[in-house]
């Protein structure tokens, strides 16, 4: 069985474009891949903890044959190709792979909730720098009973 999982991908450290790319890239090489579909990249200001540079945020649709925690484990490999440091709880990084929403092929949702992993992502439809670029690649995704674009909308309100 394939699973689809969107990935929202974020930098603010250095050069963010080489390290989304680098991701990118990564994501397509790793065994049980089959596809990696990437939104364009938008530039965004920091949310949450707001004293820190701007990032650069994307979110990409992969079609793998990986369970969700051995997808994660590909995502973490990455980070830390990427000299990902864990300092600070939402401080600047090189590099943040976070599964946001998981499904089947057949469209039937996902959910995880371990230590380690939590699918749907808690922030999910509360972040437009995830909701936007997700728009993108799946336009018609609804959510708690609201439409994607319309949750955009009020959030931007
Ligand atoms: N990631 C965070 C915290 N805040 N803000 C933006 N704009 N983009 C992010 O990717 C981001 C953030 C924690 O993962
Ligand atoms: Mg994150
Ligand atoms: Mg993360």
């Amino acid at each position: 069985m394939n699973y689809v999982y969107y990935i929202s991908l974020g930098s603010n450290l250095g050069d963010r474009q080489a390290y989304l790319d680098q991701a990118i890239l990564g994501l397509k090489q790793q065994a049980g891949i089959i596809s990696v579909e990437a939104s364009t990249w938008l530039e965004t200001p920091p949310w949450g903890n707001t004293e820190q540079g701007r990032f650069l945020n994307g979110v990409a649709k992969v079609v793998s044959s990986l369970a969700p925690e051995a997808m994660l484990q590909g995502m973490q490999q990455l980070e830390q190709a990427a000299g990902r440091q864990r300092i600070i709880h939402w401080g600047p990084r090189t590099l943040d792979l976070d599964i946001v929403w998981a499904e089947t092929e057949g469209g039937a949702p996902l959910t995880v909730a371990t230590e380690a992993l939590i699918i749907p992502h808690p922030y999910l439809w509360d972040r437009t720098f995830v909701l936007i670029p997700l728009k993108e690649l799946y336009p018609h995704f609804t959510f708690r009973g609201q439409t994607i674009g319309t949750r955009i909308a009020e959030l931007e309100a």
